[in-house]
């Protein structure tokens, strides 16, 4: 393409989640000619793809939400605790119409490959259509946790049952009466599917890995006089919960579980129970800071785990090793009271690994276990995955493969050095999933809106960043993580999960001052980039 020519697009948006959606919104509402491509045959990313049962999010329905619309957030009726899938898919539909979005969203279609025409500071963005786009701008709005993660296990490729991964479930439905199922995984997908696939199925086996921690969701109806009250003070609602990064539920407490007594201790930890949710890891300040602190509350889980479960042996096995909280928390409706039943079972692949997959049975070193159908709980290759699915070749034809080959590299999460007018929602080095998704993804979509106004009002075709500067952020968001018990065991913040993938801690932990480093960037002229 010569200097001359035009894109045929001010900004591509890869994705139609939630990032993707309000990316679009705010582009629109600033002119600018904006196409968001999305793989799946419908808008929602992370709620279109994971149908299976019982999924639902463990971030409360009031604060899942978007936040930029005041009419759209006192008009919609959450009517759980915790929003089903279908009804978070619901809503986000009803978002796109509400906002008129629709006809700049192509379906079915993914990105296959996106260069950077240096010259003429553009993107060429192709398409599995066969269509080509230029952009001045790309956006990846492609999720943190949407490439599944399948199992390196001999003969799944030529199993004679169904295999169905839990973020790729088919829309359908399955029905799973009467069959002998074998799932394997035990994180929140897996967790939250067991009691219902176990309400099915003939028998069900769970090939477990690692025990996770889980604490009870106590799911209910919203109460009309609960939403009303939230509604009517929505504002300041959405900014205790931004100042916790998780939640204005949270409660934090900023004190050490080491500085009170053992009963003061267990009262906190029986009343966090008793509320359940994520908001346990908040009952003291040190709990993923201090292991000692960490100590007392796996503990405390242990024996909660072991009430749940009558045969000892077997809550033995479900009982977790790891740290709490170095792994996400899991938040489930009846997970350990399942295996009570007589027809759930636990393979401990630690005692007895799968070495194969024959025909219609999954067999290890033990013995062999007849299956019908094979449920993929096995998580994703998160926050990479999905960037690196794309082939992007940035300056001098630098490929993002390449140069995450060891680990991603980000400033803030929002760009990476060599390829400019790339931005990221939620990229490797911001808060992402260590927050609530939704702000986090307002917060970036607002900054780079921003951004974008910023160049054009002042003629300047490119941002880039320097390269310094991502280097010293990196290294901060190691340094942060290195002081928690976050990077301590094999989890998908590390990329441990994944065969082959280099094990760098991702997310960025702490909320607040991410967010001020931010806007101090901003106001410092956009620090750690070069714009002309
Ligand atoms: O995935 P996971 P997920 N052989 O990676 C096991 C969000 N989410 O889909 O721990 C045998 O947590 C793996 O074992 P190990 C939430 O952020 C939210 O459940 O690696 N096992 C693990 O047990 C969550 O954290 C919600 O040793 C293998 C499991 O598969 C994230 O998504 C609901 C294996 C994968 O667990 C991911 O959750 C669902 C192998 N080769 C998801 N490979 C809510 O909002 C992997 N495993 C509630």
């Amino acid at each position: 393409m010569s200097n001359e020519q035009k894109p045929s697009l001010d900004v591509v948006v890869v994705g139609a989640g939630f990032a993707g959606i309000y990316m679009l919104h705010r582009m629109r509402q600033i002119g600018l000619e904006t196409r968001v491509i999305e793989a799946g045959t419908g808008v929602g990313g992370t709620w279109h793809w994971n149908r299976y049962p019982g999924a639902r999010c463990d971030i409360p329905s009031m604060q899942y939400s978007y936040q930029f619309s005041d009419e759209l957030q006192q008009e919609w009726e959450w009517t759980e605790k915790y929003a089903t899938q279908g009804e978070i898919l619901t809503y986000a539909e009803h978002v796109v119409e509400r906002f008129d979005l629709k006809d700049a969203i192509t379906l079915n279609t993914k990105v296959v490959s996106s260069t950077y025409l240096e010259q003429d500071a553009l993107w060429q963005v192709q398409l599995s259509t066969g269509e080509t786009l230029t952009s001045r701008f790309v956006v990846m709005a492609t999720g943190c946790l949407s490439k599944p993660n399948y199992p390196n296990i001999a003969g799944l490729d030529k199993c004679q049952v169904p295999v169905h991964h839990t973020a790729l479930w088919p829309h359908e439905g399955v029905d799973f009466a009467g069959l002998r199922v074998g799932m394997i995984g035990t994180g929140s997908s897996a967790i939250q599917s067991t009691p219902l696939i176990a309400a099915q199925a003939s028998s069900l086996t769970i090939f477990q890995r690692t025990p996770n921690y889980s604490i009870p969701a106590y799911n209910e109806p919203l109460s009309p006089d609960y939403v009303a009250d939230i509604k009517a003070r929505y504002q300041e609602y959405r900014a205790e919960n931004w100042q916790r990064g998780f939640g204005a539920d949270f409660d934090d407490n900023d004190q050490s579980a080491l500085e009170v007594s053992d009963e003061v201790r267990r009262e906190a930890y029986e009343a966090r129970w008793a509320k359940g949710g994520l908001s346990f890891l908040a009952a003291y300040n040190d709990l993923v800071l201090d292991m000692r602190a960490n100590d007392t509350a796996r503990e405390f889980f242990r024996e909660k785990i072991a009430a749940r479960v009558d045969d000892p042996e077997l809550a033995e096995k479900l009982i977790p090793e790891t740290p709490m909280g170095c792994k996400r928390l899991c938040v489930d409706t009846d997970y350990y009271e399942t295996f009570n039943q007589d027809h759930v079972n636990l393979v401990d692949l630690n005692e007895h690994p799968i070495e194969c997959i024959i025909g219609n049975r999954v067999v290890t070193n033990e013995r062999d276990y007849e299956v019908d159908v094979i449920v993929l709980a096995t998580g994703f290759d998160a926050m990479t995955g999905a960037l690196l699915n794309i082939d992007i070749k940035g300056v001098d034809g630098q490929r993002l493969q390449d140069k995450w080959a060891t680990g991603p590299k980000a400033y803030l999460g929002l760009a990476t050095a060599g390829f400019p007018n790339l931005f990221m929602v939620t990229g490797p080095g911001s808060p992402s999933v260590l927050s609530n998704m939704l702000p986090s993804i307002e917060q970036h979509v607002e900054w780079i809106s921003d951004c974008i106004e910023h160049l054009n009002a002042n003629q300047l075709r490119s941002i880039a960043v320097v390269p310094e500067a991502e280097e010293n952020w990196v290294g901060h968001v190691n340094e942060v993580a290195d002081v928690t018990v976050y990077p301590s065991c094999n989890s998908w913040y590390l990329g441990a999960n994944v065969e082959g993938k280099s094990k760098v801690f991702m997310p960025y932990i702490g909320v607040p001052t991410y967010v001020a480093k931010c806007e101090e960037v901003v106001a410092g002229g956009y620090i750690g980039f070069n714009l002309a």
